[in-house]
């Protein structure tokens, strides 16, 4: 029920930050409308909105670095020395355990739309696999099955979604059945979000009731995993660890025994993989020391000199990228949000459809507005302990972001089958080549035939001869 002395502390709030047009439009509404726009205004924060507008919103300049930003140090893919050795076998036991006893769970964030693939719906319902044309999400289901029945366990799935795509993503879940998983075990939840601005500082309405909003970037999983009873879910099953990774990436090997024991043994709260960046401004985040504390920063943020910096042997100083796959310990996401915590806010110019002072619908042609939005990995420095471990990208990273060129569909299913090929070459398969050294035929592995390299020795009598131009599917 709207009060008038309800209505006249929300006016007088709007006053005071400076956002009085958002109730331009106050006598047109009927009551539940009225009711709507008001929730949404209480529920924004205050608290933090001015500062929002004029540090972010208003500024064009970018924040300095701080000085005196150092590569960060990593594990090595392999073991560098017997020590080192003797340690990845202690991690690749614990990490089993762990995985056995039901205490890792999968947690992907998929909260973005497909728009840069050129598809309309949620990204994880994007069809990529090579042969049998499977969406992302059936190949994360499909691996997760896989893992379970190898553990004799059942891992848990937890899926980030956004107010993009909550109901859809709900709706391809239930209509393929869970891809055949336990719908007790995939727990779907959906993020926050965040007020969007015009270039002027004015929160923007969407239409004359509703104020326009965007999710507020895969940081808000942090909050959303708590306030959505994803944690307590956890808690409940027994869950300590969560394999955090993006959707865009059909070849993540969710249950990483290597990387979940060394993040244990080392006790860390949130670990990272990285790879080898391809060059100086590869669009991956930059895993650097500031004043000790291991931070990631985003290619966009790296200055050129330094991005370019190189080492006596001519590698690049700031080499390792971050790939965005992190074990992230569940007391981490519990003591962060018991304590109250916020990620800082980054900020992108985008074409925002919203409606102007007198109604009528803007359909922006050019970029108009802000959009303000947290970044997981900003948790990093907050994690009392947090290592890093190196990947093969050959192996673990193939982001399908692009319709075309650099990191997309094309280049995404090429990686599949590259890696299809070289694992059964390890077992002594033998792959024709093209000139250029990509494989002469089409290889699709399911989960249920090999979660690694290591899998397909086992299983040779099942292999096929391949012969050029044939399209092989192993499950
Ligand atoms: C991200 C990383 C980059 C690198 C790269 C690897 C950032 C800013 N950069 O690049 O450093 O690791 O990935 O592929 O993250 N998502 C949500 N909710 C949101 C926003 C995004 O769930 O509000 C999900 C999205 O569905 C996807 C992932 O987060 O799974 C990454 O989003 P992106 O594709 O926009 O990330 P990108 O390309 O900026």
């Amino acid at each position: 029920m709207i009060t008038q002395e309800n209505f006249e502390n929300t006016k007088n709030l709007l006053k005071i930050h400076d956002q009085c047009h958002l109730l331009a439009f106050w006598p047109e509404l009927n009551p539940t409308q009225k009711q709507t726009l008001l929730t949404q205004i209480e529920q924004l924060d205050w608290a933090q909105i001015d500062y929002w507008v004029e540090n972010l919103v208003k500024k064009t300049t970018t924040p300095a670095l701080p000085d005196g930003l150092a590569p960060a140090s990593f594990y090595d893919a392999e073991p560098a020395d017997t020590e080192q050795q003797r340690k990845y076998a202690q991690a690749l036991n614990l990490g089993k355990e762990l995985i056995s006893a039901g205490k890792v769970a999968a947690f992907v964030v998929a909260g973005g739309q497909g728009t840069r693939l050129g598809f309309d719906g949620p990204k994880g319902d994007f069809r990529i696999s090579p042969v049998n044309d499977k969406t992302l999400f059936q190949l994360f289901a499909e691996t997760i099955a896989a893992v379970s029945k190898t553990y004799q366990t059942l891992c848990p799935w937890y899926i980030m979604t956004s107010s993009l795509n909550h109901a859809e993503t709900r709706e391809i879940f239930r209509s393929n059945d869970y891809y055949g998983l336990d719908e007790k075990y995939v727990f779907i939840f959906e993020q926050g979000t965040l007020p969007n601005f015009g270039l002027d500082g004015k929160i923007l309405l969407a239409d004359k009731a509703n104020i326009a909003r965007s999710p507020d970037g895969h940081g808000g999983s942090l909050k959303a995993l708590y306030r959505s009873g994803a944690l307590e879910d956890m808690k409940k099953r027994g869950v300590e660890l969560l394999s955090y990774f993006q959707v865009d990436n059909p070849l993540i090997n969710i249950f990483d025994p290597l990387f979940i024991g060394l993040h244990a043994l080392d006790q860390a709260e949130m670990s990272s993989k990285a790879v080898i960046k391809t060059g100086p401004k590869e669009k991956v985040g930059n895993f650097c020391l500031v004043d000790g504390s291991l931070t990631v920063i985003e290619y966009s943020d790296l200055p050129d000199h330094l991005a370019e910096k190189r080492n006596a042997d001519g590698s690049l100083t700031f080499q390792l990228g971050s790939i965005a796959i992190h074990i992230i310990s569940t007391s981490f996401v519990e003591r962060l949000n018991a304590k109250g915590f916020s990620l800082p806010l980054h900020k992108a110019v985008k074409k925002i459809p919203h409606i102007d002072q007198h109604g009528n619908p803007v359909e922006p042609t050019e970029p108009n507005g802000i959009k303000l939005e947290t970044f997981v990995f900003d948790a990093v420095p907050l994690a009392s302990k947090s290592i890093i471990l190196q990947t093969l990208r050959s192996q673990e990273f193939a982001p399908t972001k692009n319709a075309t060129g650099v990191d997309s569909v094309e280049t995404s299913r090429q990686m599949m089958v590259a890696r299809a090929a070289d694992w059964l070459e390890s077992a002594s398969v033998p792959i024709r080549k093209k000139p250029d050294g990509s494989p002469d035929c089409l290889i699709e592995i399911a989960p249920s035939f090999a979660l690694q390299k290591e899998d397909v020795k086992a299983k040779l009598d099942q292999i096929p001869k391949i012969k050029p131009g044939d399209k092989i599917y192993l499950a």
